[in-house]
């Protein structure tokens, strides 16, 4: 069991009496989630920051590589879910619209059963780990996040595709009544359904998560919930939000950003210092509540994991 029947909530400060803190500081502690903070401090982490109690079980991350992880607050309040709107400080007031009940993942293309499955059936099929990653926009903008998943990899391994399928397509749910500028037509942002897709190693990578919450506790909405892709390694435009197709095909699939402008967003969307954006620079990033940039890495910093994916192929065409 990865999912904990009790209600998702916020802690407001008016509601915190000392016996319910005591209550929630235990079940915190229970779930894991206390070394992210000294226990000291999670009654003011719990008050001020706002975390949701944490509802999901799982492995917690040793995060070796310390890396410093970006607040809740922080990570639910700047978002790119254009959705919604192009304004990232507003997503998550609009988010609201997003029901995520009785979700449902349609699966076909080149696999040896095209199926419809449930949500609820993925939470019970796939135990969940933490990954603390580095994330980095296309934009400029990075943050370190606790995402709580599972490999790709395991469940393309029990869709079992085809040998002929070579790439794994994404789209997030098409919807007018919970996407206002799906509603707009052509006066919308971008196309919509947004697509992404990977190449078929590149989504068996084990870096390659489905994220089903952040920091304990279910996907915000504003954050892509319930499900989306995390690819570390790759400008976040790659990482689609709530995903409800899944496709196996043999040609590569046209993205939604490479459909938009294919001389400023590629397929592969590597993250890259000494690639830039016909635009901008690559060669640094700003992480949020920070005000010194900092040196993007090559891959993001994961270059150990998966430059090999990549031998023999120019990554100054192949962006
Ligand atoms: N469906 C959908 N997925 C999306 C986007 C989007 O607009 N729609 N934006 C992408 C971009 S550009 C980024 S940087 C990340 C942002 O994820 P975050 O809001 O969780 O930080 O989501 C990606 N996935
Ligand atoms: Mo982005």
């Amino acid at each position: 069991m990865k999912y904990i029947k009790t209600k998702q909530w916020q802690i407001k400060e008016s509601e915190v009496t000392s016996k319910t803190l005591f209550n929630k500081r235990r079940d915190f502690i229970k779930l894991g989630a206390a070394s992210l903070v000294s226990s000291g401090a999670i009654f003011e982490l719990l008050a001020k920051d706002k975390i949701p109690l944490a509802n999901l079980q799982y492995k917690k991350d040793k995060n070796e590589n310390n890396l410093t992880l970006n607040s809740y607050e922080q990570i639910t309040s700047h978002n790119n879910f254009y959705e919604f709107t192009t304004n990232q400080s507003k997503v998550k007031d609009m988010a609201h619209t997003l029901d995520i009940s009785n979700w449902k993942i349609k699966v076909d293309g080149l696999v040896e059963k095209p199926m419809v499955i449930d949500f609820e059936t993925i939470m019970k099929k796939f135990p969940l780990e933490e990954r603390i990653y580095r994330f980095r926009c296309v934009e400029g903008w990075a943050m370190v996040v606790p995402w709580i998943g599972f490999e790709l990899s395991k469940l393309i391994k029990y869709l079992k595709p085809l040998s002929s399928a070579k790439y794994i397509k994404f789209e997030t749910l098409y919807d007018e009544k919970m996407f206002p500028d799906q509603a707009r037509g052509i006066l919308s942002t971008i196309s919509y359904p947004y697509v992404e897709a990977l190449r078929m190693d590149e989504a068996m990578n084990e870096l390659t998560i489905l994220a089903v919450g952040l920091y304990g506790s279910s996907m915000p909405k504003q954050n892509g919930a319930p499900i989306r892709l995390i690819v570390p390694w790759k400008y976040g435009f790659k990482s689609i939000k709530s995903i409800s197709k899944i496709s196996f095909v043999d040609k590569q699939p046209l993205n939604s950003w490479q459909k938009e402008n294919k001389n400023e967003y590629g397929f592969y969307a590597n993250v890259n210092p000494y690639v830039d954006h016909p635009r901008w620079s690559q060669s640094k990033e700003r992480v949020l509540g920070k005000f010194f940039k900092q040196r993007t890495l090559m891959f993001n910093g994961y270059e150990k994991q998966v430059a090999s994916l990549y031998k023999g192929m120019d990554l100054t065409k192949d962006f």
